[in-house]
Protein backbone atom coordinates (compact mmCIF):
# COMPACT_ATOMS: atom_id res chain seq x y z
CA UNK A 1 0.00 0.00 0.00
CA UNK A 2 2.84 2.31 0.64
CA UNK A 3 4.88 4.61 -1.99
CA UNK A 4 8.45 3.05 -2.42
CA UNK A 5 10.79 5.21 -2.22
CA UNK A 6 9.26 7.95 -0.40
CA UNK A 7 11.60 9.58 2.01
CA UNK A 8 10.50 10.68 5.23
CA UNK A 9 12.14 12.85 8.25
CA UNK A 10 11.64 12.80 11.20
CA UNK A 11 12.52 15.24 14.06
CA UNK A 12 12.91 14.78 17.62
CA UNK A 13 14.11 16.72 19.98
CA UNK A 14 14.89 15.32 23.50
CA UNK A 15 12.79 17.70 26.16
CA UNK A 16 13.52 15.07 28.95
CA UNK A 17 13.52 11.46 30.14
CA UNK A 18 13.23 8.93 27.30
CA UNK A 19 9.54 8.89 25.78
CA UNK A 20 10.36 11.59 22.91
CA UNK A 21 13.28 9.27 21.33
CA UNK A 22 11.33 6.08 22.84
CA UNK A 23 8.16 7.04 20.64
CA UNK A 24 10.31 8.30 17.41
CA UNK A 25 12.73 5.65 17.41
CA UNK A 26 10.17 3.31 17.58
CA UNK A 27 8.00 4.99 14.59
CA UNK A 28 11.57 4.92 12.58
CA UNK A 29 11.57 1.41 12.76
CA UNK A 30 8.41 0.26 11.97
CA UNK A 31 7.84 2.52 8.93
CA UNK A 32 11.40 1.12 7.35
CA UNK A 33 10.21 -2.36 8.27
CA UNK A 34 6.13 -3.00 7.78
CA UNK A 35 6.71 -0.02 4.92
CA UNK A 36 9.55 0.07 3.42
CA UNK A 37 10.47 3.41 3.94
CA UNK A 38 13.34 5.57 3.37
CA UNK A 39 13.48 7.14 6.80
CA UNK A 40 15.97 9.71 8.40
CA UNK A 41 15.53 10.41 12.32
CA UNK A 42 17.07 13.84 13.15
CA UNK A 43 17.58 13.66 17.24
CA UNK A 44 19.34 16.39 19.11
CA UNK A 45 20.47 14.26 22.08
CA UNK A 46 21.98 11.09 20.96
CA UNK A 47 22.79 10.36 24.76
CA UNK A 48 19.47 9.40 25.75
CA UNK A 49 18.86 7.75 22.19
CA UNK A 50 21.94 5.33 23.42
CA UNK A 51 19.62 4.51 26.62
CA UNK A 52 17.06 2.48 24.96
CA UNK A 53 19.80 1.74 21.80
CA UNK A 54 22.96 0.83 23.22
CA UNK A 55 24.05 -0.18 19.51
CA UNK A 56 24.29 3.85 18.88
CA UNK A 57 27.42 5.77 18.73
CA UNK A 58 27.07 8.73 20.63
CA UNK A 59 29.90 10.68 18.31
CA UNK A 60 28.50 9.94 14.75
CA UNK A 61 27.25 12.35 12.97
CA UNK A 62 25.33 9.76 10.99
CA UNK A 63 24.50 6.45 11.50
CA UNK A 64 22.39 3.63 10.11
CA UNK A 65 20.69 1.64 13.04
CA UNK A 66 18.00 -1.22 12.04
CA UNK A 67 17.48 0.23 8.22
CA UNK A 68 17.38 3.85 9.95
CA UNK A 69 19.37 6.66 8.87
CA UNK A 70 19.78 8.50 12.44
CA UNK A 71 21.05 11.73 12.27
CA UNK A 72 22.29 14.15 14.95
CA UNK A 73 20.79 17.44 14.71
CA UNK A 74 22.96 19.43 14.95
CA UNK A 75 23.25 22.63 16.57
CA UNK A 76 25.10 24.31 13.68
CA UNK A 77 22.20 23.22 10.99
CA UNK A 78 23.57 21.95 7.87
CA UNK A 79 21.39 22.34 4.46
CA UNK A 80 19.59 19.18 3.52
CA UNK A 81 17.00 18.68 1.13
CA UNK A 82 14.02 18.01 2.62
CA UNK A 83 12.05 14.83 2.36
CA UNK A 84 8.47 13.60 1.46
CA UNK A 85 6.93 13.78 4.98
CA UNK A 86 8.37 15.56 7.48
CA UNK A 87 7.44 14.39 10.74
CA UNK A 88 8.12 17.51 13.77
CA UNK A 89 7.49 15.24 17.03
CA UNK A 90 5.69 17.15 19.84
CA UNK A 91 5.75 20.06 18.36
CA UNK A 92 9.61 20.72 17.90
CA UNK A 93 10.80 23.18 16.05
CA UNK A 94 12.52 22.64 12.94
CA UNK A 95 15.68 24.52 11.45
CA UNK A 96 14.93 27.99 9.56
CA UNK A 97 16.88 26.43 6.76
CA UNK A 98 15.20 23.41 6.62
CA UNK A 99 11.65 25.15 6.83
CA UNK A 100 13.28 26.95 3.52
CA UNK A 101 14.19 23.49 1.91
CA UNK A 102 10.45 22.05 2.22
CA UNK A 103 9.04 25.14 0.63
CA UNK A 104 11.72 25.29 -2.15
CA UNK A 105 10.14 22.23 -3.22
CA UNK A 106 8.60 21.75 -6.62
CA UNK A 107 5.66 19.53 -4.63
CA UNK A 108 5.92 20.75 -0.74
CA UNK A 109 6.06 17.82 1.52
CA UNK A 110 3.85 16.51 3.92
CA UNK A 111 4.42 18.72 7.27
CA UNK A 112 3.11 16.97 10.21
CA UNK A 113 3.21 17.65 13.99
CA UNK A 114 2.75 14.45 15.65
CA UNK A 115 1.46 15.44 19.15
CA UNK A 116 1.24 14.15 22.52
CA UNK A 117 -0.90 11.32 23.35
CA UNK A 118 -4.28 11.82 25.02
CA UNK A 119 -7.80 10.37 25.36
CA UNK A 120 -9.34 13.75 25.67
CA UNK A 121 -13.01 14.04 23.32
CA UNK A 122 -11.29 16.77 21.36
CA UNK A 123 -8.53 15.36 20.17
CA UNK A 124 -11.24 13.40 17.61
CA UNK A 125 -11.91 16.91 16.67
CA UNK A 126 -8.61 17.78 15.60
CA UNK A 127 -6.94 14.89 14.61
CA UNK A 128 -6.01 16.45 11.09
CA UNK A 129 -6.14 19.52 10.89
CA UNK A 130 -4.82 22.62 9.55
CA UNK A 131 -1.93 24.12 11.90
CA UNK A 132 0.46 26.87 10.82
CA UNK A 133 1.39 27.59 7.71
CA UNK A 134 4.72 28.47 6.62
CA UNK A 135 5.19 30.33 2.88
CA UNK A 136 3.68 27.48 0.77
CA UNK A 137 3.92 24.31 3.29
CA UNK A 138 1.08 23.48 5.91
CA UNK A 139 1.66 22.02 8.69
CA UNK A 140 -1.27 18.75 9.88
CA UNK A 141 -2.37 18.07 13.56
CA UNK A 142 -1.57 14.12 14.09
CA UNK A 143 -2.84 13.11 17.18
CA UNK A 144 -1.95 9.27 18.70
CA UNK A 145 -5.30 8.29 20.33
CA UNK A 146 -7.59 5.47 21.49
CA UNK A 147 -11.03 6.44 19.68
CA UNK A 148 -11.80 5.90 16.40
CA UNK A 149 -11.28 8.87 14.68
CA UNK A 150 -8.05 9.43 16.08
CA UNK A 151 -3.88 8.75 14.44
CA UNK A 152 -4.15 5.20 16.84
CA UNK A 153 -1.30 3.94 18.75
CA UNK A 154 2.06 2.26 17.61
CA UNK A 155 1.48 -1.20 17.64
CA UNK A 156 4.17 -3.03 15.61
CA UNK A 157 2.55 -5.77 12.97
CA UNK A 158 1.84 -8.86 15.01
CA UNK A 159 2.40 -7.87 17.90
CA UNK A 160 -0.19 -9.10 20.45
CA UNK A 161 0.45 -12.52 18.92
CA UNK A 162 3.76 -12.31 19.76
CA UNK A 163 3.22 -11.14 23.46
CA UNK A 164 0.64 -14.13 23.64
CA UNK A 165 2.55 -16.79 22.40
CA UNK A 166 5.43 -15.80 25.01
CA UNK A 167 2.88 -15.49 27.91
CA UNK A 168 1.77 -18.80 26.90
CA UNK A 169 5.61 -19.76 27.14
CA UNK A 170 6.69 -20.77 30.98
CA UNK A 171 10.44 -21.72 29.70
CA UNK A 172 11.05 -18.75 27.66
CA UNK A 173 9.72 -16.19 30.27
CA UNK A 174 11.83 -17.99 32.94
CA UNK A 175 14.70 -17.79 30.15
CA UNK A 176 14.33 -14.41 29.53
CA UNK A 177 13.91 -13.47 33.48
CA UNK A 178 17.25 -15.44 34.19
CA UNK A 179 18.99 -13.02 31.39
CA UNK A 180 17.86 -10.16 33.08
CA UNK A 181 19.55 -12.38 36.90
CA UNK A 182 15.71 -12.74 37.46
CA UNK A 183 14.78 -15.71 39.69
CA UNK A 184 10.89 -15.88 39.95
CA UNK A 185 9.57 -17.69 43.11
CA UNK A 186 6.74 -20.00 41.61
CA UNK A 187 4.42 -18.63 44.28
CA UNK A 188 5.34 -14.97 43.89
CA UNK A 189 3.15 -12.12 41.71
CA UNK A 190 6.04 -10.17 39.63
CA UNK A 191 5.25 -6.59 39.64
CA UNK A 192 7.61 -4.10 37.44
CA UNK A 193 8.48 -0.28 38.83
CA UNK A 194 9.07 2.28 36.23
CA UNK A 195 7.75 5.75 37.97
CA UNK A 196 8.79 9.34 38.53
CA UNK A 197 9.41 10.23 42.08
CA UNK A 198 6.58 9.71 44.18
CA UNK A 199 6.14 10.37 48.07
CA UNK A 200 3.16 7.66 47.99
CA UNK A 201 5.55 4.81 47.07
CA UNK A 202 6.31 4.00 51.04
CA UNK A 203 2.49 3.17 51.85
CA UNK A 204 2.28 0.45 49.04
CA UNK A 205 5.69 -0.85 49.97
CA UNK A 206 4.58 -1.51 53.15
CA UNK A 207 1.45 -3.32 52.29
CA UNK A 208 3.10 -5.31 49.72
CA UNK A 209 5.84 -6.48 52.39
CA UNK A 210 2.66 -7.15 55.06
CA UNK A 211 0.85 -9.31 52.83
CA UNK A 212 0.08 -12.98 53.21
CA UNK A 213 1.49 -13.86 49.73
CA UNK A 214 5.12 -12.96 48.15
CA UNK A 215 5.69 -10.46 45.78
CA UNK A 216 8.71 -9.42 43.44
CA UNK A 217 9.11 -6.05 42.73
CA UNK A 218 11.30 -4.77 39.89
CA UNK A 219 12.47 -1.49 39.54
CA UNK A 220 14.68 -0.69 36.42
CA UNK A 221 17.06 2.18 36.95
CA UNK A 222 15.83 5.47 37.08
CA UNK A 223 14.22 7.83 38.86
CA UNK A 224 11.83 6.02 41.70
CA UNK A 225 15.06 4.42 43.07
CA UNK A 226 15.57 7.26 45.68
CA UNK A 227 11.98 6.46 46.98
CA UNK A 228 12.85 2.84 46.97
CA UNK A 229 16.01 2.94 48.86
CA UNK A 230 14.49 5.54 51.19
CA UNK A 231 11.64 2.85 51.93
CA UNK A 232 14.48 -0.15 52.73
CA UNK A 233 17.12 2.80 54.11
CA UNK A 234 19.51 2.01 52.37
CA UNK A 235 22.05 4.77 50.96
CA UNK A 236 22.37 4.05 47.60
CA UNK A 237 20.68 1.19 45.34
CA UNK A 238 22.32 -0.08 41.60
CA UNK A 239 21.94 -2.76 39.46
CA UNK A 240 21.81 -5.84 40.42
CA UNK A 241 20.92 -4.94 44.11
CA UNK A 242 18.39 -7.09 46.06
CA UNK A 243 16.58 -6.58 49.38
CA UNK A 244 14.16 -8.46 51.06
CA UNK A 245 11.53 -6.87 53.72
CA UNK A 246 8.91 -9.61 54.95
CA UNK A 247 6.84 -10.64 51.99
CA UNK A 248 8.36 -8.29 49.62
CA UNK A 249 12.00 -8.82 47.52
CA UNK A 250 12.55 -5.80 45.93
CA UNK A 251 15.47 -5.97 42.80
CA UNK A 252 16.97 -3.22 40.73
CA UNK A 253 17.35 -3.65 36.95
CA UNK A 254 19.27 -2.66 34.90
CA UNK A 255 17.92 -0.34 32.09
CA UNK A 256 17.27 -2.12 28.98
CA UNK A 257 16.37 -2.18 24.99
CA UNK A 258 13.25 -1.09 24.36
CA UNK A 259 12.34 -4.94 23.14
CA UNK A 260 13.56 -6.09 26.31
CA UNK A 261 11.45 -3.80 28.10
CA UNK A 262 8.31 -5.13 26.29
CA UNK A 263 8.90 -8.82 27.34
CA UNK A 264 9.55 -7.65 31.09
CA UNK A 265 6.37 -6.28 30.64
CA UNK A 266 4.89 -9.29 29.59
CA UNK A 267 6.11 -10.96 32.37
CA UNK A 268 4.69 -9.54 35.40
CA UNK A 269 1.32 -9.67 36.70
CA UNK A 270 1.42 -5.92 37.26
CA UNK A 271 2.84 -2.79 35.45
CA UNK A 272 3.54 0.17 36.90
CA UNK A 273 4.56 2.68 34.19
CA UNK A 274 4.63 6.62 33.47
CA UNK A 275 4.97 9.33 30.53
CA UNK A 276 3.79 7.81 27.23
CA UNK A 277 5.28 5.08 25.48
CA UNK A 278 5.84 2.66 28.26
CA UNK A 279 2.44 3.56 29.42
CA UNK A 280 0.64 2.24 25.38
CA UNK A 281 3.31 -0.72 25.89
CA UNK A 282 1.55 -1.65 29.40
CA UNK A 283 -1.55 -1.56 27.43
CA UNK A 284 -0.23 -4.20 24.76
CA UNK A 285 0.69 -6.07 27.64
CA UNK A 286 -2.63 -7.58 28.94
CA UNK A 287 -2.38 -6.96 32.26
CA UNK A 288 -3.23 -5.08 35.14
CA UNK A 289 -1.38 -1.87 35.19
CA UNK A 290 -0.94 1.71 37.31
CA UNK A 291 -0.18 5.03 35.07
CA UNK A 292 2.24 7.26 36.64
CA UNK A 293 1.12 10.33 34.50
CA UNK A 294 3.75 12.83 33.25
CA UNK A 295 3.06 16.14 35.27
CA UNK A 296 2.28 19.48 33.73
CA UNK A 297 1.57 23.10 34.71
CA UNK A 298 -1.61 23.54 36.02
CA UNK A 299 -2.27 20.13 36.64
CA UNK A 300 -3.73 19.88 32.96
CA UNK A 301 -2.54 16.65 33.07
CA UNK A 302 -5.50 15.36 35.38
CA UNK A 303 -7.89 16.11 32.43
CA UNK A 304 -5.90 13.82 30.41
CA UNK A 305 -6.05 10.81 33.64
CA UNK A 306 -9.69 11.77 33.90
CA UNK A 307 -10.11 10.97 30.21
CA UNK A 308 -7.79 7.72 29.75
CA UNK A 309 -9.63 6.50 33.20
CA UNK A 310 -13.07 7.20 31.95
CA UNK A 311 -12.56 5.04 28.81
CA UNK A 312 -10.37 2.24 30.59
CA UNK A 313 -12.64 1.65 33.20
CA UNK A 314 -15.73 1.39 31.26
CA UNK A 315 -15.85 -2.12 31.27
CA UNK A 316 -15.37 -2.76 34.98
CA UNK A 317 -18.30 -3.05 37.69
CA UNK A 318 -18.70 0.38 39.61
CA UNK A 319 -17.02 -1.18 42.60
CA UNK A 320 -14.32 -2.34 40.61
CA UNK A 321 -13.81 1.43 38.47
CA UNK A 322 -14.02 3.18 41.88
CA UNK A 323 -10.73 0.77 43.02
CA UNK A 324 -9.23 1.47 39.82
CA UNK A 325 -9.88 5.16 39.63
CA UNK A 326 -8.63 5.60 43.38
CA UNK A 327 -5.39 3.78 42.77
CA UNK A 328 -4.70 5.90 39.46
CA UNK A 329 -5.64 9.06 40.93
CA UNK A 330 -3.48 8.65 44.13
CA UNK A 331 -0.53 7.51 42.49
CA UNK A 332 -0.44 10.45 40.07
CA UNK A 333 -0.52 12.95 42.88
CA UNK A 334 1.99 11.32 45.06
CA UNK A 335 -0.41 10.24 47.89
CA UNK A 336 -0.37 7.00 49.77
CA UNK A 337 -1.97 4.23 47.72
CA UNK A 338 -1.28 1.50 50.22
CA UNK A 339 -5.36 1.36 50.53
CA UNK A 340 -5.80 1.70 47.21
CA UNK A 341 -4.13 -1.21 46.16
CA UNK A 342 -5.73 -3.35 48.63
CA UNK A 343 -9.28 -2.29 47.29
CA UNK A 344 -8.28 -2.78 43.82
CA UNK A 345 -6.74 -6.47 44.43
CA UNK A 346 -10.33 -7.26 45.93
CA UNK A 347 -11.41 -7.15 42.20
CA UNK A 348 -7.74 -8.77 40.90
CA UNK A 349 -10.22 -11.14 38.18
CA UNK A 350 -11.85 -8.62 36.90
CA UNK A 351 -9.06 -5.87 36.20
CA UNK A 352 -7.14 -8.63 34.46
CA UNK A 353 -9.94 -9.90 32.03
CA UNK A 354 -10.48 -5.69 31.83
CA UNK A 355 -7.08 -5.42 30.58
CA UNK A 356 -6.94 -8.45 28.16
CA UNK A 357 -10.55 -6.58 26.47
CA UNK A 358 -8.82 -3.27 26.56
CA UNK A 359 -5.55 -4.62 24.47
CA UNK A 360 -8.28 -6.45 21.76
CA UNK A 361 -10.00 -3.15 21.67
CA UNK A 362 -7.23 -0.76 21.01
CA UNK A 363 -5.50 -3.96 18.79
CA UNK A 364 -8.65 -3.61 16.13
CA UNK A 365 -7.43 0.36 15.55
CA UNK A 366 -5.31 0.90 12.85
CA UNK A 367 -1.98 1.26 14.40
CA UNK A 368 -0.05 4.66 14.50
CA UNK A 369 2.47 4.27 11.44
CA UNK A 370 0.15 2.27 9.26
CA UNK A 371 -2.61 5.76 9.98
CA UNK A 372 0.31 7.68 9.33
CA UNK A 373 1.11 6.35 5.74
CA UNK A 374 -2.27 5.93 5.02
CA UNK A 375 -2.86 9.80 5.66
CA UNK A 376 0.28 10.45 3.48
CA UNK A 377 -1.40 8.55 0.76
CA UNK A 378 -4.82 10.11 1.21
CA UNK A 379 -3.38 13.59 0.70
CA UNK A 380 -1.01 13.06 -2.36
O1 LIG B 1 10.71 8.55 30.04
P1 LIG B 1 9.34 9.07 30.07
O2 LIG B 1 8.92 9.72 31.28
O3 LIG B 1 9.19 10.02 28.86
C1 LIG B 1 8.38 11.07 28.52
C2 LIG B 1 9.19 12.34 28.48
O4 LIG B 1 9.32 12.86 29.77
C3 LIG B 1 8.51 13.30 27.59
O5 LIG B 1 9.11 14.58 27.61
C4 LIG B 1 7.07 13.41 27.95
O6 LIG B 1 6.50 14.13 26.97
C5 LIG B 1 6.44 12.05 27.94
O7 LIG B 1 7.11 11.20 28.86
C6 LIG B 1 4.97 12.08 28.24
O8 LIG B 1 8.31 7.86 29.79
P2 LIG B 1 7.97 7.01 28.50
O9 LIG B 1 7.20 7.80 27.51
O10 LIG B 1 7.35 5.79 28.99
O11 LIG B 1 9.37 6.64 27.85
C7 LIG B 1 10.23 5.69 28.38
C8 LIG B 1 10.90 4.94 27.26
O12 LIG B 1 11.95 4.15 27.79
C9 LIG B 1 9.95 3.99 26.56
O13 LIG B 1 10.23 4.00 25.15
C10 LIG B 1 10.32 2.63 27.12
C11 LIG B 1 11.80 2.81 27.32
N1 LIG B 1 12.43 1.91 28.29
C12 LIG B 1 13.39 1.05 27.82
O14 LIG B 1 13.67 1.00 26.60
N2 LIG B 1 14.04 0.25 28.72
C13 LIG B 1 13.75 0.25 30.04
O15 LIG B 1 14.38 -0.51 30.80
C14 LIG B 1 12.72 1.12 30.50
C15 LIG B 1 12.35 1.11 31.96
C16 LIG B 1 12.09 1.94 29.59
Amino acid sequence: MTETNTRWDIFCTVVDNFGDIGVTWRLARQLVAEHSLTVRLWVDDLRAFERICPAIDIDAAQQYQQGVEVRHWPVEWVHTDAADVVIAAFACNLPNDYMDAMAARERPPLWMNLDYLSAEDWVVGCHGLPSVKYKSVQKIFFFPGFQPGTGGLLRERGLLEQRRRFQQDAAAQRQFLQGLGIERAPDAQLISLFAYENAGLDSWLDVLAAADTPTHLLVPEGRILGDVARWLEVETLTVGAIHQRQSLTVQVLPFVRQDQYDHLLWCCDFNAVRGEDSFVRAQWAGRPMLWHIYQQDEDIHQDKLDAFLALYTKGLSPAAAEAMNGLWRAWSAGQPIGEHWLAACKHWPELQENAQAWCLEQGLQADLATALVQFYLNWI
